[in-house]
């Protein structure tokens, strides 16, 4: 198949997932075109069948707001009229799916047919997409897409909760690949950040809000006050200042570091004891699977799609969002030098229920599905 890739090129969990993606359907021998507004960052090889066609978006002096959605439009039109593209597969709905369906009719005016598949990955439905501003939209473009999927069965309710939605959502959970991700001896690395046999707490985000890292900071807090431990933080993002603050206010700045984006992010993980995801929402929880595919087990919040994934004292424990307390109790239950063995083993199976070999075939499936339906159509 020749598909076409729309994206944020971003750290995002929606921009790692389309980029893993497309790479994983190249090496089955798929030819990938990925459209975006700059080179995602896990891009960074060659292969004979990816693809990349960055969309230009001028600027003019009359516009306020450059229109991305127009240049992306005409970008994927573009592509599939030159590289005859079977299909358009765009994750996040805003503004991907809109301009979407636009490219499809633009198409479709010139007798040319291609289908679009929407992956909803969570903002964009459970923040985003339902503030008036975008919801007539999000919720047309969704209604309009040849299919529809959805990282968890939490956001799939989600969207029909929120949205006028009446077509069918197909549940396809995010994967994890393990080649890459697992536990990687990092002796020194673990030596050099807990030089005393400290305990290694990680937090990886976009720093947003609805991360809440402020919870995932006075966890570490509690716990440092019963075991020696140090946090690291990795990610960047609006919420970074106002953290920093807090933690130099509770006095434990020497035991936190903010490591910032990361690339490698698998190594940090390789040496941690436990993952902290205390988030507001999530759709899914990308960065607690990379997490458990590295043997390490998972505090989170109880919130959206995360109990699909952490199993309640299995690979690691599920609290009510901003129940700090419960999650203290629980990671010095995790961390006690007794229990950590069958935590990691637990994460690391949990983890390979998402394998990439076997949820990248449910992708395949869905795209013939699609294919044969909007066929069928013409
Ligand atoms: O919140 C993030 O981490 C970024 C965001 C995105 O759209 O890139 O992540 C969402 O999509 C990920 C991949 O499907 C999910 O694993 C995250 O849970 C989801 N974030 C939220 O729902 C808050």
């Amino acid at each position: 198949m020749k598909i076409g890739i729309v994206c944020y090129p971003t750290f995002g969990g929606s921009g790692v997932v389309a980029t893993e993606l497309g790479k994983a359907l190249a090496k089955n021998g798929h030819q990938i075109h990925f459209i975006t507004y700059q080179q995602p960052p896990r891009l960074d090889f060659f292969s004979e069948n990816v693809f990349y066609h960055e969309v230009n978006i001028p600027t003019y002096p009359l516009f306020q707001y450059a229109p991305y959605e127009s240049a992306l439009t005409s970008e994927m039109v573009n592509v599939v009229q030159n590289e005859d593209v079977d299909l358009l597969h765009v994750h996040y709905a805003i503004p991907h799916a809109s301009a979407a369906y636009m490219a499809k009719m633009i198409l479709r005016s010139q007798g040319r047919t291609v289908p679009v598949v929407t992956t909803l990955h969570g903002t964009d439905i459970t923040l985003v997409g339902k503030d008036a501003s975008y919801e007539p939209v999000v919720t047309f473009s969704i209604n309009e897409s040849d299919g529809v999927t959805s990282v968890s069965e939490n956001l799939r309710q989600d969207t029909y909760a929120h949205f006028n939605v009446h077509r069918e959502i197909e549940v396809i959970p995010n994967f994890i690949d393990l080649s890459r991700f697992k536990r990687q001896k990092k002796d020194h690395f673990k030596l050099a950040i807990c030089p005393n046999g400290e305990k290694l707490i990680v937090h990886t985000s976009n720093f947003r809000r609805v991360k809440r890292i402020d919870d995932a900071v006075m966890v570490f807090y509690h716990v440092q006050q019963e075991m020696p431990a140090k946090l690291l933080l990795v990610g960047d993002g609006p919420e970074r200042a106002r953290i920093e603050r807090l933690v130099r206010d509770l006095g434990i700045y020497d035991q936190v570091r903010f490591l910032g984006k990361l690339d490698a992010v698998e190594e940090v993980l390789s040496v941690a004891d436990l993952f902290l995801m205390p988030s507001e929402n999530e759709s899914f929880g990308l960065a607690a699977l990379e997490a458990m595919a590295c043997e390490v087990p998972v505090i989170s919040s109880n919130a959206g799609g995360l109990p699909e994934l952490n199993v309640q004292g299995v690979s690691g424990f599920l609290s009510p969002v901003g129940d700090v307390d419960d999650m203290v109790k629980n990671a010095l239950y995790v961390l006690d030098d007794v229990n950590l063995p069958t935590f990691q083993a637990n994460a690391l199976a949990r983890a390979q229920e998402f394998e990439l070999s076997k949820i990248l075939p449910l992708y395949e499936a869905y795209y013939e599905r699609v294919l044969q339906e909007s066929t069928a159509k013409v």
